[in-house]
């Protein structure tokens, strides 16, 4: 394959890497519209640079010719959790989908690399609608917690600064940061519960506070501004300490109200 080729080459990818962030973003999407947990935090996409596919297809002795059948990372997800125990839930959700079919799992969690390196990983067999037609192409979808994802985008970046030969100093500290990670992993998944209450908590606050100054907005557009206005003070009362109760009764409350005065305008 020659290099003028590359554009045209990646444009599959491009738009597989584009696809899959959307879908994975919309699961989150969806969780938090319906004010449930999201097991997916956030998610990012990379083609892999022309560069790095040559240097991995040099390296593993793969024939350019093959390299959309034997190089299975060139269109790359990440997903990112919270918690330990979201990563399988992630696992599950692609497993169950029809849009993608897993071709391979590696789970370096239970099975870490001597690197320190924790990540679950699944390559998925994509199929892309081009304009000439439906292409299907290998993606690798990597999931892992917050920490694992700090401890891999650093490691990733020292690699990248010593060329792949990290000194034995830097590597024994590197593999005691990995164990930190872990633990930090360990602690939060027994503190998970509470961590989530509070995130669900904030949620709904949002959530009804967002309703609250829609509804003083909608109360000044018909004229009942020092209504409004009372509300205001209400809910600047509650912004910080309220309660949830507090803020569903100060919602209820105005709701009566804009019942009640646009019954007595007609
Ligand atoms: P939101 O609402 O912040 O989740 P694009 O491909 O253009 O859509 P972009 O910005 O080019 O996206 O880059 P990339 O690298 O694919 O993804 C960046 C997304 O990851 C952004 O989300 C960032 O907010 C999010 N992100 C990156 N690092 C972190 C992090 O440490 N913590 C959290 N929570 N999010 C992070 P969006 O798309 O802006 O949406
Ligand atoms: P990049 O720059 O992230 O795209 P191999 O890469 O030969 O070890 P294989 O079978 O291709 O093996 O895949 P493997 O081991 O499942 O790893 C693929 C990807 O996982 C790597 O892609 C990295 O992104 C990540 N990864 C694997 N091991 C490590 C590690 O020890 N440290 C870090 N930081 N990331 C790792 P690439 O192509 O290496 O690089």
């Amino acid at each position: 394959m020659s290099e003028i080729h590359w554009k045209t080459f990646l444009i599959t990818y491009d738009q597989a890497v584009e696809e899959l962030k959307v879908k994975f973003r919309n699961i989150r999407r969806e969780y938090r519209k319906k004010n449930e947990y999201s097991p997916i935090e956030f998610v990012t996409g990379r083609v892999k640079e022309v560069s790095s596919i040559l240097e991995k297809s040099n390296k593993l002795n793969i024939p350019l010719e093959k390299i959309d059948t034997e190089l299975d990372d060139i269109a790359g997800i990440r997903i990112m959790c919270q918690f330990v125990d979201d990563i399988e839930k992630v696992v599950e959700l692609i497993r169950q989908r029809k849009d993608m079919k897993i071709f391979i799992e590696k789970d370096y969690i239970n099975n870490v690399k001597v690197s320190g390196y924790r990540s679950y990983h699944i390559i998925v067999k994509y199929p892309v609608n081009l304009a000439e037609g439906q292409k299907e192409i290998l993606a690798e979808i990597q999931i892992r917690t917050l920490a694992m994802n700090f401890w891999a985008t650093i490691e990733h970046s020292l690699n990248y600064k010593y060329k792949k030969d990290i000194p034995p100093k830097i590597k024994e500290k590197l593999k005691n940061a990995a164990d930190a990670a872990f633990q930090l992993d360990e602690q939060m998944h027994e503190i998970r519960e509470e961590i989530k209450d509070a995130q669900r908590l904030f949620e709904i606050k949002s959530s009804l506070i967002s309703e609250i100054t829609n509804d003083i907005i909608y109360l000044c557009s018909l004229g009942k501004v020092i209504d409004a206005s009372e509300y205001q003070n209400k809910l600047n009362n509650l912004v910080e300490d309220g309660e949830e109760v507090e803020f569903e009764k100060l919602l209820k409350d105005i709701e009566m109200q804009i019942k009640q005065d646009k019954a007595s305008e007609t």
